[in-house]
Order: structure tokens, then C-alpha cells, then sequence
């Protein structure tokens, strides 16, 4: 397009690019560190932060069966009722797309749950280690959340997925 502007207008018009350039460069720095840590980006919108810790090995129950321990740590820097909801999956490939064939093992909802201000939870939630396959199970859990705070309710964050922990079982 330029090429057919008169020689003034190319030169303003390739000093606006530089400047363009230059504005897109710092979005462009400020973008991936956004899309890298859609956590910290909730965090600024929500006075809570809510985490799905690793799955850690819980003993085993009466039958002989391992217990995991799913835990979830809370956390708000104001006081804030919240609803979450965890889902706990085993990780699977699989051999056609879309390569998910991850395996769900179950939710639990926790309701009204407070904590005030500067306050820390951590739910606990102990759970049957479920065999899906020959050799260890690949668990893991995702959870989401919304606040409240005098009656009015957040919408709902998106999911948020805990490492996995391979079990023997
Ligand atoms: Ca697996
Ligand atoms: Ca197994």
C-alpha cells in the first residue's frame, strides 16, 4: 500500500509503523505473562485464590484399598463465602484426537464454604484410589470456583487442573 503514497506521507507512514511497532512490542511482552498465569489473572479480578494441590497417597481403608487425599487450598485476602466445584480424573492418551482419553473418577461440590479475610482453608477430600488400567493411575483434579459477598455471586472461573500423581494401584 505505501508504495504509492507520495515519498512524505511513506516517511510518516513508516514513522507511525515504527511507533506501532513499538506499542505492539510491549504488548506483546505483556501477553504471554497473561496467558501464562490465567491464576494470578483471576486473582486480581477475585479476593480469593483457590488451588487443587497435587493428589498425595492417604493411606489405605479397611479393605486394603489405597486412599488419595485430593485436597484443595484456599485462600482470600478478604473475607468471601465460596462455592467449588472439584472433578477428579485419571490422565490418559489416547490414539486418535483429540488424545484426551483421560478417565473421570468423580466430583464433590462444597457450598457456602467462609473464609475471612486473610484466612486459609485447606480441604481435605480422601478417596478410594480407582483402578483404570494395568500399572499406576495417573491422578489428578480440577476445581473452579465462584465468591460471594453480600449476596451477590462471582460468575464462575474457569477450570484450573492440579499436577498429576502417579499411584500404584
Ligand atoms: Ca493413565
Ligand atoms: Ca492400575
Amino acid at each position: 500500500m505505501s508504495v504509492n503514497l507520495p515519498a512524505n506521507q511513506r516517511h510518516r507512514s513508516r514513522r507511525s509503523k515504527i511507533a506501532l511497532a513499538a506499542a505492539l512490542g510491549l504488548a506483546a511482552v505483556a501477553v504471554p505473562a497473561t496467558a501464562a498465569a490465567p491464576a494470578q489473572a483471576a486473582s486480581t479480578q477475585y479476593a480469593c485464590s483457590v488451588t487443587p494441590l497435587k493428589p498425595i497417597y492417604a493411606g489405605h481403608n479397611q479393605s486394603g484399598t489405597m486412599l488419595v487425599n485430593y485436597r484443595v487450598y484456599v485462600y482470600c485476602y478478604q473475607g468471601r463465602y465460596l462455592n467449588i466445584q472439584q472433578q477428579r480424573w485419571e490422565d490418559d492418551d489416547s490414539w486418535t484426537p483429540p488424545f484426551d482419553g483421560n478417565d473421570y473418577l468423580g466430583g464433590t461440590n462444597w457450598t457456602n464454604v467462609y473464609v475471612s479475610a486473610g484466612g486459609a482453608v485447606t480441604l481435605n477430600n480422601v478417596r478410594t484410589l480407582v483402578n483404570t488400567e494395568a500399572g499406576n493411575e495417573e491422578v489428578f483434579q480440577r476445581t473452579r470456583f465462584q465468591e460471594g459477598y453480600s449476596g451477590i455471586w462471582s460468575a464462575w472461573t474457569g477450570w484450573r487442573n492440579s499436577a498429576n500423581t502417579s499411584m500404584p494401584g
